[in-house]
C-alpha cells in the first residue's frame, strides 16, 4: 500500500503522522507549511480542493478528515493494536473523535481563526473571546474524560491518544493552563515518552512548550 501524508508542522495533522509512524509502516510525509499558505496552492488543491490539512493519499486515492483518516490507519492495521478490538471501544474511539473533530477543533478555530466566522474587527474579538473559553471548558472536560485512565479508550495506546496530544499542545503553547489538568496531562506524558513520537516532533521540527 503506498501512503503519503499531507501536514502541517504542529497542525491536527500531527495526529495521523503519529499514528503512521506508530504503525511501523512505509509512508511518505509531505510538509504543506499552512502559516504560509501552501495549502491554497493548486497543486495542493487538486489534493484536498478544501484547502486544509491532513490529506492521505492512499494509492493514489485521497482521505480527508482527521475523524476518517484516524480510523483507516487504526482500523486498517488491526495486528498493530492501535484500534480498539472491542465494538463498543471502537464506538468510544469515534465517539470521542468525533467530538475532538466537530466542537473542540473549531473552539481553537474561533479563537485563533475568527475570520473564518465573522467580518469586522469588534466582532472577531468577541468571537476570539467566547472561543478561548470554549477551547478552555474542552480542555477541562478532556481531563475529566480521562481521569483514572491509562490511556483514553480501553487498556492500550490508541489513535484517539495521538489525536488529544494534538489539543494539549496547542493549549500549552496559547497559555491555557493545561499543566494544571493532571489526568490530561499524565496521559500527554505517556504519549511523549513513546519513541515514535518523539521521531514525529523530531521530523516537524516541533516543540511541546
Ligand atoms: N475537520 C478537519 C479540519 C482540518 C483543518 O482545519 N486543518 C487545519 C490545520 S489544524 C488547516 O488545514 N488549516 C489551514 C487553513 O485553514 O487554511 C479535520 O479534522 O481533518
Amino acid at each position: 500500500m503506498n501512503l503519503t501524508l499531507y501536514y502541517s508542522p504542529g497542525a491536527c495533522s500531527l495526529a495521523p503522522h503519529i499514528v503512521l509512524e506508530e504503525l511501523g509502516i512505509a509512508y511518505e510525509a509531505v510538509r504543506i507549511n499552512t502559516a504560509e499558505g501552501q495549502q491554497r496552492s493548486p497543486e495542493y488543491l487538486r489534493i484536498n480542493p478544501r484547502g486544509r490539512v491532513p490529506a492521505l493519499a492512499v494509492d493514489g486515492k485521497v482521505l480527508v478528515e482527521n475523524v476518517a483518516i484516524l480510523s483507516f490507519l487504526g482500523g486498517g492495521f488491526p495486528d498493530r493494536g492501535l484500534w480498539p478490538r472491542a465494538t463498543w471501544d471502537q464506538a468510544q474511539a469515534l465517539s470521542m473523535m468525533a467530538w475532538l473533530a466537530d466542537t473542540v477543533h473549531p473552539a481553537y478555530a474561533h479563537c485563533f481563526r475568527p475570520e473564518r466566522y465573522v467580518e469586522g474587527e469588534a466582532c472577531r474579538e468577541a468571537v476570539k473571546a467566547s472561543g478561548r473559553k470554549s477551547f478552555g471548558d474542552c480542555l477541562a472536560e478532556i481531563d475529566r474524560l480521562v481521569a483514572g485512565r491509562r490511556w483514553a479508550v480501553g487498556n492500550r495506546f490508541s489513535v484517539v491518544d495521538a489525536y488529544l496530544v494534538v489539543f494539549y499542545r496547542w493549549g500549552v503553547r496559547n497559555a491555557f493552563p493545561v499543566r494544571d489538568l493532571a489526568h490530561y496531562s499524565a496521559l500527554v506524558d505517556r504519549v511523549l515518552a513513546r519513541p515514535a513520537v518523539k521521531r514525529v516532533f523530531a521530523d516537524e521540527g516541533i516543540t511541546m512548550g
